[in-house]
């Protein structure tokens, strides 16, 4: 057996390399020739723990070879992107492609595995119209799946390991055949069904997580109006064997969480109603951070106030700014009339014009300091080796990650989101 794997990003490179590394020929494919080059030198174009040595291992052991045009294979892996459009309904172009580009190489009994988080009916809908210009037959001699990717970035490579699997295929035994593959590393359960549910399965834990943390969100600003610290309530609510409240924060980033719900938006707007809602909300609330900053300083009389945003990243200790809320928080306080310098460091080679600063630079003239990253690296931060103007700058913290104690004994006013704090 041996697997052709589409798209090699954050979902399709892990995956390659774990099969390679489990002895299993693997064929990686991306259009980016950039990319690919980067890789067949053993030179990440991503950041995931772990990954650097899987891939010194797959190359060195002549399992894993790269290019940007597919080969013959037993197994086609598809993950490619399924992102949206600017008015939030689905580009399924990237699939429909990807699956257009592996038919003149599909041979009798091959199995084409669809990875990547897609509306429901996209199997059927987008991928089978293609794979029937092959000369095969759907269910007899060519079998497609969905097996969705579940795994967290920053823990890939646990994730993928450890974590349940839904498989859903187009006939049982696509899904079998499946099951059988991911077998090789898989240490989860394997579920099977069929494909139109694997795919609403998917959906529906990034549309759960996103609507949690729309409810996560309102219930900081309500705090916000009685003085109420919004962690430690969620912390005490939490306790409850059956409440599972998640965490506010400045926004919903990334490119899963923030984007599959819309799917579920297009595909039935009328009963979408709370989750079109959360999406809303959590969109929003950007813009409430800003503002927020914005009372801050003017409640000082600072009126075109310096503000320094700690964290590019749409989320901690990742290198990722897909749908990033801090770019938005950026955005949102330069319209406020505040100027802004930010600083991240896990952003390297300048990916966002924003990106100008060092940690020194950013801090040393601000009035305020947003904390919208809660990287290892700020939570570790010893404010007293910060250089910071007089009178005592602001830290305004949306990740609850720093230590008050710690950035008050250092001269900062300490507030945080969701907190009662002005
Ligand atoms: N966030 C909050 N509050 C929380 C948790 C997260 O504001 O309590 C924010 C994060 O800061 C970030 C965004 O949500 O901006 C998304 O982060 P995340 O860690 O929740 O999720 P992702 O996008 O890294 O990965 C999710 C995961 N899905 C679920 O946990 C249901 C992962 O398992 C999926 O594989 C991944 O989406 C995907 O690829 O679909």
């Amino acid at each position: 057996n041996n697997i052709c794997v589409i798209g090699l990003g954050y979902i399709g490179l892990p995956t390659a390399v774990m099969f390679a590394n489990s002895g299993v020929k693997v064929h990686g494919v991306d259009i980016n020739e950039k990319a690919v080059n980067m890789i067949a030198q053993k030179q990440l174009h991503i950041e995931e723990n772990g990954l650097q040595e899987r891939l010194d291992k797959a190359i060195d052991e002549g399992f894993f070879t790269v290019s940007t045009t597919p080969v013959e294979a037993d197994t086609y892996i598809v993950a490619v992107p399924s992102p949206i459009n600017p008015d939030n309904t689905a580009n399924l172009e990237y699939i429909r492609q990807a699956t257009a580009s592996i038919v003149p190489y599909l041979k009798p009994g091959a199995l084409v595995i669809l990875e990547s988080t897609v509306p429901p009916k996209t199997v059927e809908n987008i991928m089978l119209p293609e794979l029937r210009k092959s000369d095969l037959t759907l269910g007899e001699d060519l079998f497609v799946s969905h097996s969705p990717e579940r795994v967290i970035p920053g823990k890939i490579f646990e994730e993928l390991v450890n974590n349940d699997r839904i498989v859903g295929g187009i006939t049982p035994e696509s899904a079998e055949k499946t099951k059988a593959l991911y077998k090789t590393f898989v240490q989860g359960e394997i579920h099977l069904t069929d494909a139109t549910t694997a795919e609403l399965v998917k959906v529906m834990e990034n549309t759960y997580r996103d609507v949690n943390i729309a409810f996560a969100n309102e219930l900081a600003k309500i705090a916000e109006t009685i003085g109420v610290d919004i962690w430690e309530a969620i912390r005490f609510a939490n306790f409850h064997p059956r409440v599972n409240i998640h965490m506010p924060g400045p926004g919903v980033g990334g490119h899963c969480i923030a984007v599959d719900p819309w799917f579920l938006v297009e595909l039935n707007p009328e009963n979408a109603e709370i989750i079109h809602k959360a999406r809303l909300t959590n969109d929003a609330m950007p813009q409430f951070v800003a503002q927020k900053a914005k009372n801050v300083l003017n409640s000082v009389q600072i009126e075109n106030g310096k503000v320094a945003v700690l964290g590019l990243a749409f989320k901690g200790d990742v290198d990722d700014m897909r749908e990033s809320p801090s770019i938005k928080v950026i955005e949102a306080l330069q319209a406020l009339g505040l100027e802004v310098k930010s600083f991240d460091p896990h952003i390297k080679n300048l990916q966002h014009e924003t990106q100008q600063a060092t940690l020194e630079e950013a801090t040393k003239d601000a009035d305020l300091l947003i904390l919208t990253t809660d990287h290892t690296d700020f939570k570790q931060l010893s404010p007293n080796t910060l250089t910071t103007k007089q009178p005592k700058p602001f830290v305004l913290d949306t990740k609850n990650a720093l230590d008050r104690n710690k950035w008050e004994q250092a001269g900062f006013h300490y507030i945080k989101l969701g907190d009662g704090s002005p």
